[in-house]
């Protein structure tokens, strides 16, 4: 694509660790915009989102933490995703935590019939207030864009679902939740967790992945979770857990996506430059992000 539209969401209310709200000031001071301007005819950023410092709210009915205002922001960032599609442009958000991705898949998929999405992530942020062990919202959207949670949430941008079980890959997975891994079973998502990476290899993963997509959807969008990487190469998280996809291997993936070209939006999110060791995890995805939009490919 020509045109790229950086868009920061600072949202850190889908769970309880302060600092992932920095997570797009982090990325941009990794210089994100230098290093993919030789990759795009145009790159635009677009600024933050404006969340603000809301004091908790539980909802009463639910017990979820900060229900009304992450439904209320993510419809904001929705909105303008929206627009940013509408005129051509491939959209890259910058998060805050992953509660951010309702809004964003809230926003793109309206434009695909068959969105597809690649959920790089340790964990399977597959669930409801029922299922999950913490009530943490960011625990919950790819589970909220399958339909399946809050009614607030799941019909965000007046519409549900926004993706289809069968056009979700996991990939990266080492700590799913019982309530998930009953979804997954009954869903039939299909999930490369660091088991099948260290069996197959990431190549083979990829390989996959990409061609159980292009089969069936007519654009994707790649959801990258930091945490999905090992904490020595990306400690800059909020829950980071051990035996994590390397570096390499995480390269390999977005130069294979970008060999592939399926990828037709992305965010990438949970980089808390609190936790992190002098802005590495900021600066790891900004070079994922070289490699995905193809600064290795001759
Ligand atoms: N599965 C747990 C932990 C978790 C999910 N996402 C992150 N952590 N980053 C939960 O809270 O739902
Ligand atoms: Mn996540
Ligand atoms: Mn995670």
């Amino acid at each position: 694509m020509k045109k790229l539209s950086i868009i920061g969401m600072p949202m850190d209310l889908g769970q309880l660790r302060r600092g992932v709200d920095m997570g797009p000031s982090a990325i941009r001071y990794a210089e994100v915009v230098d290093r993919l301007r030789g990759l795009f005819e145009e790159i635009e950023d677009l600024g933050d989102i404006p969340v603000g410092r809301p004091e908790v709210v539980i909802d009463q009915q639910s017990k979820l933490r900060n229900l009304e205002l992450i439904t209320k922001k993510s419809e904001i960032l929705a909105t303008e995703i929206d627009k940013v599609v509408e005129k051509g442009s491939f959209p890259l958000i910058l998060g805050g935590d992953h509660s951010i991705a309702i809004g964003t898949l809230a926003g793109v998929s309206r434009h695909y019939e068959n969105l597809g999405v690649i959920w790089y992530d340790a964990h399977g942020d597959l669930n409801t207030a029922e299922t999950s062990p913490t009530g943490n919202i960011h625990g919950m959207p790819l589970a909220v864009s399958l339909g399946i949670g809050h009614k607030l949430l799941t019909e965000l941008g007046g519409y549900s679902p926004k993706v289809k079980p069968e056009n979700v890959v996991i990939i990266g997975a080492r700590a799913l939740d019982d309530g998930e891994k009953e979804l997954i079973k009954e869903t039939g998502i299909k999930v490369y967790t660091m088991h099948e990476i260290d069996r197959m290899g990431m190549a083979k993963v990829m390989e996959e992945t990409i061609a159980y997509l292009k089969e069936r959807t007519d654009g994707v969008h790649l959801s990258l979770d930091l945490d999905g990487l090992d904490p020595l190469d990306a400690p800059g998280v909020g829950t980071p857990v051990i035996g994590g996809i390397t570096y390499r291997e995480s390269h390999l993936a977005m130069e294979m996506l970008a060999e592939a070209e399926i990828i037709t939006s992305a965010e990438f999110v949970e980089v808390n430059p609190i936790l992190d060791e002098k802005n590495k995890t900021a600066r790891v995805a900004v070079e994922l992000m070289g490699s995905l939009f193809g600064e290795n490919l001759l």
